[in-house]
């Protein structure tokens, strides 16, 4: 892809920031595409016939992060299905770069990203939105155990992607802790300085 042809966002924050809810409310305002990586993998995961089937379920539920090879295809072909078939130009890819080795990858070898936005909230705010969440999602991963195994595969493999893009300037931050509709107010005044 060209940067002239496709934006792309990244969308990062820890596990129960408030990625998806987030992004939600851009699709609807901004006519972005969508993109979760955690939603690609799980629809894999269950694709009958698929040769990773069993490989992302444990990862998922040990909240390693997924070969970059696997999440990378399924992020490729959906942009070029959106790009087909809906005509879609910009994206906003959800929890996804996890690691610094996919964000170097995908940044080269698919498209460089606009910027990132960085959903920033204290664990136990996490903690509770996501056990929360669990008593109705079905996510095998929103269980206390997977959670806490989530939280230490953010802080110590994901926060160094965040950090070597604010490094770069590339960071627009916001404070995810206040009610939804307010973080998205945070989100529209912040990101109409990157011309979104
Ligand atoms: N909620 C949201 N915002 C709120 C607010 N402001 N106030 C109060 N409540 C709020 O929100 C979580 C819950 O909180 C919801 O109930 C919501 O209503 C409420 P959500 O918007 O779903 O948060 P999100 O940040 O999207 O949380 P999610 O659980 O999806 O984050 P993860 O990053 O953990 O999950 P993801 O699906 O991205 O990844 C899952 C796993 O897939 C990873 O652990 C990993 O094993 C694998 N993976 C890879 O290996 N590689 C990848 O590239 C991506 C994923
Ligand atoms: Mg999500």
């Amino acid at each position: 892809f060209s940067p002239s042809d496709v934006t792309v966002i990244f969308v990062l924050g820890g596990p129960g920031a408030g990625k998806g809810t987030q992004c939600s409310n851009l699709v609807t305002d901004y006519g972005f595409k969508h993109l979760s990586a955690g939603d690609l993998l799980r629809e894999e995961q269950d694709r009958p016939g698929s040769e990773f089937g069993e490989m992302i379920k444990t990862y998922i539920k040990e909240g390693t992060i997924v070969p970059m090879e696997v999440t990378i295809q399924l992020l490729e072909n959906a942009m070029k299905t959106a790009m087909e078939k809906e005509n879609k130009k910009l994206f906003l890819i959800d929890g996804f770069p996890r690691k610094l080795d996919q964000a170097h990858a995908f940044e080269r070898s698919v498209v460089p990203s606009k910027f990132t936005l960085f959903f920033d909230c204290p664990e136990s705010v996490m903690e509770e939105r996501l056990l929360n969440r669990g008593k109705t999602s079905g996510r095998a991963d929103d269980n206390i155990e997977s959670i806490k195994k989530r939280f230490r595969t953010f802080e110590e493999t994901s926060m160094p992607v965040v950090n070597e893009f604010e490094s770069q300037g590339r960071v627009v931050k916001v404070e995810a802790i206040k009610s939804p509709e307010e973080v998205y107010q945070d989100v529209q005044a912040k990101i109409k300085d990157w011309g979104v």
